[in-house]
């Protein structure tokens, strides 16, 4: 899989996609990016990528052309190409499944007040939202996006993870249950015997009890 990523601040996205899981992604081959600064798109010798907004109103908005000459010198047959954007469908689990097996994303940063709707219209497929909470700009949700759909390329995780995930408390419905590791007793605070007991019908019964209990007082909307 390839995924471009266009913004005004490729650092900004880089820095997680070159760390860690995404790093080692990167170094078996499972994906190539590429950080595009937007500004290399433009042609003028300010390399302006704003201009005031038709109509009056605070701020700027990313004019259009630089978003066109980037997208078209990037896309194939294959691409498709996604918009962040607080307006946008809301990023669920199920959409990353969904774009793990795009072959190749081309992902559109905005920055300012958000970018000309000629770019939505014309260029883009699918605007989405990472959440409803407002950030500086698109970048960190767009290495968000990338995070999540490149897990879920085969072999990017250790074998653990896949079928654990298909099973219920990987699936979204519920939350999980508490995790602890040694040592038994930390600070006068125990772990649940049940976990040191080796009855392994307890333990799932257990688990399942408290992630119930934790669903109820953490997340209520999904027992909705
Ligand atoms: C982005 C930005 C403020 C004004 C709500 C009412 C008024 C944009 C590009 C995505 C998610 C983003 C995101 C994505 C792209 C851009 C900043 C600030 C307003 C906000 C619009 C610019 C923000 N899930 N959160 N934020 N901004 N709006």
């Amino acid at each position: 899989m390839k995924i471009d990523i266009i913004t005004i601040f490729p650092e900004i996205a880089e820095a997680p996609l070159r760390s860690s899981i995404m790093g080692r992604a990167v170094e078996s081959g499972v994906v190539e990016f590429g950080f595009h600064n937007l500004r290399d798109f433009t042609s003028d010798k300010h390399r302006q990528v704003d201009d005031i907004p038709y109509g009056g109103g605070p701020g700027m908005v990313m004019k259009p052309e630089p978003f066109f000459e980037a997208v078209e010198s990037l896309r194939t047959d294959e691409s498709k190409v996604l918009l962040m954007t607080p307006q946008g469908s809301p990023f669920v689990q199920a959409k990353a499944v969904e774009l793990a097996v795009v072959p190749h994303l081309i992902i559109l940063c905005g920055h300012y007040e958000g970018v000309d709707h000629r770019v939505v219209e014309a260029l883009v497929d699918e605007e989405i939202s990472i959440g409803d909470y407002v950030l500086t700009n698109g970048t960190l949700a767009a290495a968000v996006i990338a995070d999540a759909v490149v897990r879920l390329i085969p072999g990017v995780l250790g074998d653990e993870r896949s079928s654990e995930e298909e099973s219920f408390s990987g699936d979204g419905s519920r939350i999980e249950a508490p995790h602890y590791t040694r040592p038994a007793e930390f600070r006068g605070r125990e772990v649940p015997p049940v976990l040191l007991s080796g009855h392994h019908a307890e333990i799932e019964k257990w688990r399942l009890q408290m992630s119930e209990q934790r669903t109820k007082e953490n997340r209520p909307d999904l027992l909705d």
